[in-house]
């Protein structure tokens, strides 16, 4: 029977890029996302390669993700993985100049979309015990802070620990958890975040080769494929071009 993979966030980046390359190794997937007629252009596509639902859900509507999960159909009953990929960031302005809704939207989506899927989940990973995994998407910005990262930082960073808490609970379950965290990377990701600018988009990449949306799907594909016995807890990945700065001193 072929392992089937339920992924959050599939209309862009990271999240189209694995539904892609776990298509392409025949896994079964359930697609996510809110606009629909992205989720149907890539079920559609893919239908010819493996087998597809696509679910138009936002991960911040609890009752519709529960009703959305509890009306799967029976062959996909059991998963071998799970990917937590839906989140954004909303600005990078210093928290004194942030919008409390924005906030809200990146509490609601990071912590609070991926804690409710994780929930509704759990049993049906464990249904499938020893091998089944979840990656959860995590960040740079969960390890390091830098100026306007704030609350997305710190959804981030509760990523992390949730990740490591999870990995506690399922033990003896054989579900693996891992936090993987990604640092500069070319995605929609960074038009959503500085409002549709394009020019910003182009500045934040430019020259600076960043980690491409293949790349990340490539290492959830080797983290789902380790050794059932193995547990990669986090994994940190840049472009090379990207290393730290320096602490900052504000001189009178
Ligand atoms: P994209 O903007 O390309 O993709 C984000 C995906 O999340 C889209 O499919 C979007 O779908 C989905 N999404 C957002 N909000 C919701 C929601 N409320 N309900 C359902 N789906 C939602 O960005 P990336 O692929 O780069 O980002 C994926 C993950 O990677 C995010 O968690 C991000 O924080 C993280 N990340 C990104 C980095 C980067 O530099 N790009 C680096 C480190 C981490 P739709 O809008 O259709 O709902
Ligand atoms: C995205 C990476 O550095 O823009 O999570 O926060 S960063």
């Amino acid at each position: 029977m072929q392992p089937t993979l339920f992924i959050t966030g599939t209309t862009s980046g990271f999240g189209e890029a694995c539904a892609r390359r776990f298509a392409a190794a025949g896994w079964k997937l359930v697609i996510t996302g809110r606009r629909q007629d992205r989720l149907e252009a890539l079920a559609a596509e893919l239908s010819a390669t493996t087998s597809v639902l696509p679910l138009a859900v936002d991960v911040r509507d609890r009752a519709a993700m529960q009703a959305a999960i509890d009306g799967l159909p029976a062959d996909f009953a059991t998963l071998r993985g799970l990917v937590n990929n839906a989140g954004l960031a909303l600005g990078i302005n210093p928290a004194q100049g942030c919008d409390l809704d924005q906030w809200e939207t990146m509490v609601d989506t990071n912590i609070k979309g991926l804690m409710y899927t994780t929930r509704m989940l759990l049993p049906r990973l464990i249904a499938h015990g020893a091998g089944a995994s979840i990656v959860n998407v995590g960040s740079v910005a969960g390890n390091w802070p830098y100026p306007g990262g704030n609350v997305y930082g710190g959804t981030k960073a509760f990523v992390r620990q949730f990740s490591l808490g999870l990995r506690c609970d399922l033990a003896g379950t054989g579900v693996r958890v891992t936090d993987l965290e990604p640092g500069l990377c070319e995605s929609e990701f960074t038009l959503v975040r500085f409002g549709g600018d394009q020019a910003r988009y182009d500045a934040t990449y430019a020259g600076a080769k960043p980690v491409q949306p293949e790349d990340i799907a490539e290492t959830i594909f080797w983290l789902m494929n380790q050794p059932a016995h193995l547990n990669i807890n986090n994994l940190e990945i840049m472009p090379v071009s990207q290393t730290w700065a320096g602490f900052a001193i504000h001189r009178e």
